[in-house]
C-alpha cells in the first residue's frame, strides 16, 4: 500500500552529525523524499507533536529534547512516501527505547537513555497512518510537499509575509 511518513532527525542527531548517516540508511527503503526542511521547533509546535504524551512524568524534559535545549535548536523535518513507507521506516528506525532497539536499527545504533530519564533516540517516525497524517499537517504547509498526497483548499490569510528583497 502506498502512504506517507513523517521522519524528524531529531537535535541529538543534528548534534552527532548523523544527517548523512541517517538519510543513507533510510535511501535502502528506496522511497521518494517529497518534502524536507531544517525547522526550529517552538514550545507551541513541540507541545502539539507529542500532544499524546502529555500525562507523561517525562513530558516537559522531552519538550525541551525536542526544541533542542541540550544539543542544537534545529531539527530535519522529512516526508518519505511509497509502498508501505510507514512501515518500512519504523523498521530501519527500531523500538522507542534505544536499549531494546534491535541493534543494526537507527536507534539501536545512535539512541541512548539519558540521565534524566528521556530516550533520546536521534529520530521520529509515524507510527500509522493517521498519526502521519496529523504529523505531516502539523509540520508541513500543503505547498512544501512536492505530491498531492491530502486534500487542500484555498484560503485567505490576512500576514504579511516575508519576499526576497
Ligand atoms: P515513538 O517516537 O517511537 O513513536 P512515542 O510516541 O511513544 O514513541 O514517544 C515519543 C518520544 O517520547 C520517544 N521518541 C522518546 O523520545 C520519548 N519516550 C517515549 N517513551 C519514553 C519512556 N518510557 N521514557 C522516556 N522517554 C520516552
Amino acid at each position: 500500500m502506498i502512504n506517507q511518513t513523517l521522519i524528524l532527525i531529531k537535535p541529538d542527531g543534528l548534534k552527532k552529525s548523523l544527517t548523512g548517516n541517517i538519510l543513507t540508511r533510510l535511501s535502502e527503503t528506496k522511497l521518494d523524499i517529497v518534502a524536507a526542511k531544517i525547522v526550529q521547533v517552538s514550545r507551541e509546535l513541540a507541545k502539539e507533536h507529542y500532544a499524546h504524551m502529555k500525562e507523561k512524568p517525562f513530558f516537559e524534559e522531552l519538550i525541551k529534547y525536542i526544541m533542542g535545549h541540550y544539543h542544537k535548536k534545529k531539527v530535519m523535518a522529512l516526508v518519505y512516501w511509497g509502498e508501505d513507507a510507514i512501515s518500512k521506516v519504523r523498521e530501519i528506525c527500531g523500538a522507542t527505547n534505544p536499549e531494546e532497539a534491535d541493534m543494526v536499527s537507527i536507534r539501536g545504533q545512535y539512541g541512548r537513555i539519558t540521565t534524566k530519564g528521556v530516550y533520546e533516540n536521534v529520530i521520529h517516525a509515524s507510527t500509522d497512518a493517521k498519526e502521519a497524517e496529523r504529523e505531516i499537517k502539523l509540520w508541513f504547509e500543503p505547498d512544501e510537499l512536492i505530491v498531492d498526497i491530502y486534500p487542500t483548499k484555498t484560503a485567505k490569510r490576512d500576514k504579511k509575509v516575508l519576499v526576497w528583497a
